[in-house]
């Protein structure tokens, strides 16, 4: 056996809603990144480490792709490109329950057929795909533009199956080379951004159609007291008066109940008791401007 240690970048991408975090969280065994039932929860490339002995792969977990309208989208989708210019490998996944279409070919033609590293074509959600319909499925891709180097796979990010089969894929396209970060790391992201993540997805998860897409929270705050309680100060930001109003509820009802379960899941992954403090902010416009974007943590990293 060859034990010389390999490692690699690998961009997950896709359309929003395939389910790119389900399949980090998966492979990582944890809840690391946001996950919720509807398109465009993630907004920031996030690293997602997975270490064994002889192997690190770096997983980035990306924005679903999108035609942009607005700065945020376009924010979003440079978090896209970067992790595909950062990448030895991608893994494209799509809904196997919507199939190919039409957006599939725009986004083979305008991003993938161009890469000059491998591709996978993984198809997702298969727990609910009947068998009989992975030949349409195939066919879908048949013909459109691809990298030369692709390979098709089929998966369950929910489930797992078919999971441990795809990163055995990946690890057999990596080339030799280091550890990138310590084999403990989980992420590159500080707690402080999966903190103000947990709070947006469970806003995400409780509050009705377009609100979410309007919401940015800001942890203003977060310091372990003496009696060892960790206590958060975060804003939730939002465009306008009528959706404040809605995000506080009637008589405050709303954003008790998303702090309620944001503070039980950090408490659930932090492991330690937390006092969580919500407020509800409108700062108008706030997606189309530059400034504001920055203020509210959508900055490149690198
Ligand atoms: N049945 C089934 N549902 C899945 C599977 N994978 C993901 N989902 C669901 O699909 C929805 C979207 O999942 P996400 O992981 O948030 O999708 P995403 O690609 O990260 O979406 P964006 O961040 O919006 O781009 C969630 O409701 C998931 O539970 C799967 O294998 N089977
Ligand atoms: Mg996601």
């Amino acid at each position: 056996m060859n034990n010389e240690h390999k490692s690699g970048y690998v961009a997950l991408i896709g359309r929003p809603n395939a389910g790119k975090s389900t399949l980090l969280n998966q492979i990582l065994q944890t809840k690391l990144v946001a996950v919720t039932p509807r398109p465009q929860t993630t907004r920031h490339r996030i690293f997602g480490i997975y270490d064994c002995d002889d192997a690190q792969i770096v997983f980035q977990d990306t924005p679903g792709l999108l035609q942009p309208d607005d700065a945020m989208h376009e924010f979003m989708m440079r978090e896209a490109n970067r992790a595909l210019a950062d990448a030895d490998l991608a893994v494209w996944l799509i809904d196997g329950v919507k199939g190919v279409t039409k957006r599939e070919t725009v986004i083979a033609s305008n991003i993938l057929a161009g890469l000059s590293i491998p591709l996978l074509v993984v198809f997702n959600k298969m727990d609910v795909v009947p068998l009989d319909r992975r030949e349409d499925l195939i066919k879908g891709i048949r013909n459109i533009p691809l990298p030369a180097q692709n390979e098709t796979l089929y998966i369950s990010a929910l489930k797992g199956g078919g999971v441990e089969a795809l990163v055995e894929k990946i690890l057999s396209h990596l080339n030799p080379g280091p550890k990138f970060f310590p084999p403990d790391q989980l992420s590159d992201r500080t707690q402080r951004f999966f903190v103000e993540e947990i709070i947006r997805e469970q806003a995400f998860m409780n509050l009705k159609q377009e609100i979410p897409y309007s919401l940015a929270v800001q942890v203003e705050s977060m310091k372990e007291k003496e009696n060892g309680v960790l206590s958060i100060q975060a804003a939730l930001h939002v465009e306008r008066d009528a959706q404040k109003r809605i995000l506080i509820g009637k008589k405050g009802a709303m954003i008790k109940l998303i702090g309620t379960q944001a503070r039980g899941e950090i408490e659930r992954i932090m492991q330690q008791k937390v006092f969580l403090e919500l407020w509800v902010k409108v700062s108008e416009r706030w997606r189309k401007r530059g400034d504001r974007l920055r203020e509210f943590g959508f900055i490149e990293q690198d």
